[in-house]
């Protein structure tokens, strides 16, 4: 196996930006044969923890492809992911120490839908001490055109800060953090299999997949530092890296990782710009 970017700076990278990508962490037929199995279980129907239904004949994209979440609790497959040990080992390498794994999700993001704005998971996470972090694993290859991960490298020594209302045009989730002056956000482009590890503080967010025929799935972990001794309600039970469960405090606040709003959608007609409901 190659991780091109398990060099000396992969601690350096991550200890600086909050982020960092291990590139071909699985390979491409791994990733292919998760990406054909949260298909088929999307099309499949609906189950218990998604955070919005499924609408066959919806207008919406995304309800259409709504995405999975705490498919571990009822899908092997998923489990045996979250506990992979590549994950672990870069991890521990990472923090010091085993995290515990707390969340699952598969985000389909199909042609044409918003992106998830900019925001911080320990927001909805409260891990505490410390803080939280996402394994995120692309099964397509994600760029800008498809809505691609954005970062503001950095962003993790910040505080968790006050949100306010997004724009639900190009985004799904109607809060966001508003950036600093002189602070953006920049693209992180990635082939499947390649995973993007970033700290809970870290800003980041997504933009809409504008382009026409290419679907940006990515498969993602959520883990808390091993320090940690609570969390938000919605995610106990947290597991560690063996597969055991573990008893945490229930931390204040905090949810899953993003509410759903229902967006009007901009459409550019000529010389009109009309706004349309999603229904
Ligand atoms: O995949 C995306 O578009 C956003 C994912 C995200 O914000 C997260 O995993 O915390």
């Amino acid at each position: 196996m190659m991780i091109s970017s398990m060099s000396d700076s992969f601690k350096d990278d991550f200890d600086r930006d909050g982020y960092v990508v291990a590139r071909n962490l699985f390979d491409a037929g791994e990733a292919d044969r998760l990406r054909d199995h949260f298909a088929t279980l999307r099309r499949r129907g609906s189950y218990e923890h998604d955070l919005v239904g499924v609408q066959p004949g919806g207008r919406d994209p995304l309800r259409r492809y709504p995405r999975m979440a705490q498919m571990h609790r009822w899908d092997d497959t998923s489990l045996r992911w979250l506990l992979d040990a590549r994950l672990r080992s870069l991890m521990v390498t990472l923090l010091g120490a085993d995290p515990y794994a707390v969340q699952t999700m598969l985000y389909f993001k199909p042609p044409g839908s918003r992106g998830q704005a900019l925001h911080q998971d320990n927001f909805y996470l409260r891990a505490e001490p410390g803080t939280c972090l996402a394994a995120w694993m692309a099964l397509d290859p994600t760029d800008e055109a498809n809505g691609c991960m954005q970062v503001v490298p950095g962003s993790h020594r910040w505080p968790i800060l006050c949100t306010e209302k997004a724009d639900t045009t190009v985004s799904f989730t109607d809060v966001t953090v508003p950036l600093p002056a002189g602070q953006r956000s920049e693209p992180v482009l990635m082939n499947p299999g390649d995973v993007l590890f970033f700290n809970g503080s870290l800003v980041h967010g997504s933009l809409p997949n504008t382009s026409t025929d290419r679907f940006r799935r990515a498969l993602i972990g959520h883990y808390i530092q091993g320090e940690a001794r609570q969390v938000a309600e919605y995610f106990h039970p947290a597991l560690r890296m063996d597969g055991t469960t573990l008893t945490l405090d229930v931390s204040d606040g905090g949810g899953a990782c993003g509410e759903w709003t229902d967006g009007d959608e901009i459409v550019l007609t000529g010389q009109q710009t009309v706004v349309r409901k999603h229904e």
